[in-house]
C-alpha cells in the first residue's frame, strides 16, 4: 500500500493543545484561595470511623455566631468520595459534629462553609487520621 498521500508533518497546533490542557489541569488542582475564617479544630486522637470534632470559627478575629456551618472532608489524595456533614452551633463561635465520618486513615482537609444572614464565608483546616 502506498502511503505517500499522507501529510509529511503533524499540524503544529497538536502539541499546543496538549500544553493548554495540562495548564488547565494544574489550575484545577490548586487549593482554594478564599479563606475568610480562622478555624481552630478540637479532636482527640482521630481514627478511622466516627469521631466527635469541635470547630471554633473566627471571622475578623471575632467568634462567628449563628452561622449555618457545613463541613466537607476530603483526603489529600485523589479518588475518594468527600464526606459532608452539618455542624451544630454550641455558642461562642463553636460548632460541633458528634460523629464525623473519617472513612480512611491519612491526611484530610476539612473545608468549612459558614452561611450567615448576609454572607457565605469559607475556611479550612487539616488533620491526620490514624488507622
Ligand atoms: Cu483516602
Amino acid at each position: 500500500m502506498k502511503l505517500s498521500g499522507y501529510p509529511s508533518r503533524v499540524p503544529p497546533h497538536g502539541s499546543k493543545l496538549i500544553a493548554q490542557s495540562l495548564f488547565v489541569f494544574l489550575i484545577a488542582c490548586a487549593p482554594p484561595q478564599q479563606n475568610d475564617l480562622t478555624v481552630k479544630l478540637e479532636v482527640t486522637n482521630p481514627k478511622v470511623g466516627f469521631a466527635p470534632i469541635t470547630l471554633t470559627l473566627l471571622y475578623q478575629n471575632k467568634p462567628l455566631e449563628n452561622a449555618e456551618v457545613i463541613v466537607r472532608g476530603d483526603m489529600t489524595h485523589a479518588g475518594m468520595a468527600p464526606v459532608q456533614q452539618t455542624a451544630k452551633a454550641i455558642g461562642n463561635g463553636r460548632y460541633r459534629l458528634e460523629a464525623f465520618h473519617f472513612t480512611m486513615s491519612g491526611d484530610w482537609v476539612l473545608s468549612i462553609t459558614a452561611k450567615t444572614n448576609s454572607k457565605t464565608l469559607l475556611g479550612e483546616t487539616r488533620l491526620g487520621v490514624n488507622p
